[in-house]
């Protein structure tokens, strides 16, 4: 059940059960790993207007287990753990052997949540034990596995970016879909993350970051919650990853199922995506030219958001996800007791208003480890050595 060809990687973990932990295979030997590098990468996903309070109990930070020695990868399985410091307050309620002391079960499913087709599924009466493993908190591990994967891109010069271009019904000024030369001069690729990761909301225009914070503060007054879209770019990405030749290879499916497998996404576009189905081929198709004194081809825009026809074109990849609002309401939505049948009030559990900036770094952790897989799927190698001799 993947679509990675070389890259394996696993998570397990319970939102607030003890730890998260995870397992990435398939990366080269002698690859440099900072691990201060990764606990950025961590607090960067815990940032962001609109997080609830257990972002103020959380300081993630990873423990390698296994597959590092003196900085470098060995080429063995690396195994790591984030430990949860919320557990303290759950042992009881989370224990792994015994029965529940406190008898605290949750049975009214949360619309738009997972709550009631997972119960039904895994005939669970306790709705806990699948909102446990539904928790976004899974994506901490996913950030410290793809921080891995993104080391390893850092080493071949390939940048991994996101913003926040929309949220509820504010628009930002800037995307990398459709840029001219003149969008990249305003803001370099390089300098995305530095300006984003400024902005509480992780969004570039300042006009619209101020609208953004007042549609949280908001939000949160009418006890609501708020998704948006946001941008993921991955830039100096070389000409040929992925591939036409059939459905799994191609580098828009890989991207398109990693970014719906985010908690909470409901839309992915690459490049013009949805926009593009209002517009004459002549509109969007970006025009090719060549360039002899640096003997390359280039466009002056990216409708195609860097893929044409599963295969990097070496344009910025650019990829906008839609995030719903989280489902946990504290004015709740009218539900259904699954124990007695009655309609009653959604369950309320403490949650976040937004999380949009996070799902956001959530989003770059996706494609770093899509494009590592499709590097090393084209190039191979089994030290680090052998990649960056047959990728130059
Ligand atoms: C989440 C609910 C909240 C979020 C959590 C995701 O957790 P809690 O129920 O403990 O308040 O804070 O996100 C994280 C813990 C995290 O690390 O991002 C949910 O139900 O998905």
């Amino acid at each position: 059940m993947s679509i990675f060809n070389h890259l394996r990687f696993l998570t397990s973990g319970e939102s607030h059960g003890p730890a998260l932990t995870g397992i990435i295979e398939g990366l080269p030997a002698r690859l440099p790993i900072s691990i201060e590098k990764i606990d950025h990468q961590l607090w960067r996903r815990q940032q962001g207007y609109g997080r609830g309070r257990r972002m103020k109990i959380e300081q993630d930070r990873v423990k390698v287990l296994s597959g590092i020695r003196f900085g470098q990868t060995l080429g063995s399985p690396i195994s790591v753990m984030i430990e949860n410091h919320d557990w303290k307050t759950w042992q009881e309620r989370m224990a792994v052997e015994g029965p529940d002391p406190q008898k605290r079960v949750v049975t009214v499913p949360r619309p738009g949540h997972v709550d009631l087709p997972g119960a039904i599924k895994y005939q669970h009466e306790d709705i806990r034990n699948v909102l446990e493993r539904a928790s976004a908190r899974e994506t901490a591990m996913r950030v410290a596995l793809a921080s891995f994967a993104r080391q390893f891109l850092e080493q071949l010069d390939i940048g991994i970016a996101s913003h926040v271009l929309r949220l509820l019904d504010v628009q930002g000024r800037y995307s990398w879909v459709n840029h001219s030369r003149d969008t990249q001069i305003v803001i370099p690729l390089e300098d995305i993350n530095n300006r984003a990761d400024d902005s509480a909301v992780r969004c570039l225009d300042k006009a619209a970051e101020k609208q953004m914070i007042k549609r949280i503060d908001k939000s949160k007054e009418d006890r609501n919650t708020v998704g948006g879209i946001f941008e993921v770019i991955g830039y100096n990405v070389p000409i040929g990853l992925g591939s036409h030749i059939h459905w799994d290879r191609r580098l828009d499916t890989r991207i398109g199922a990693t970014m719906m497998s985010i908690q909470a996404m409901k839309g992915v576009e690459i490049g013009s995506g949805f926009d593009s189905a209002g517009q004459y081929g002549s509109e969007v198709h970006d025009e090719i030219f060549y360039d002899p004194e640096t003997e390359q081809y280039y466009r002056n825009r990216n409708n195609a958001g860097g893929i044409e026809g599963g295969i990097s074109n070496g344009m910025p990849i650019v990829v906008r996800v839609a995030m719903k609002p989280i489902s946990t309401l504290m004015r709740p939505l009218k539900s259904v007791d699954m124990q007695t049948k009655e309609p009653v009030d959604a369950h309320i559990e403490r949650s976040d208003v937004c999380a949009l900036p996070a799902a956001s770094i959530v989003g770059e952790a996706m494609l770093s480890l899509v494009l590592a897989d499709a590097v090393l799927e084209k190039f191979g190698g089994d030290s680090m050595k052998e990649v960056r001799q047959r990728v130059s």
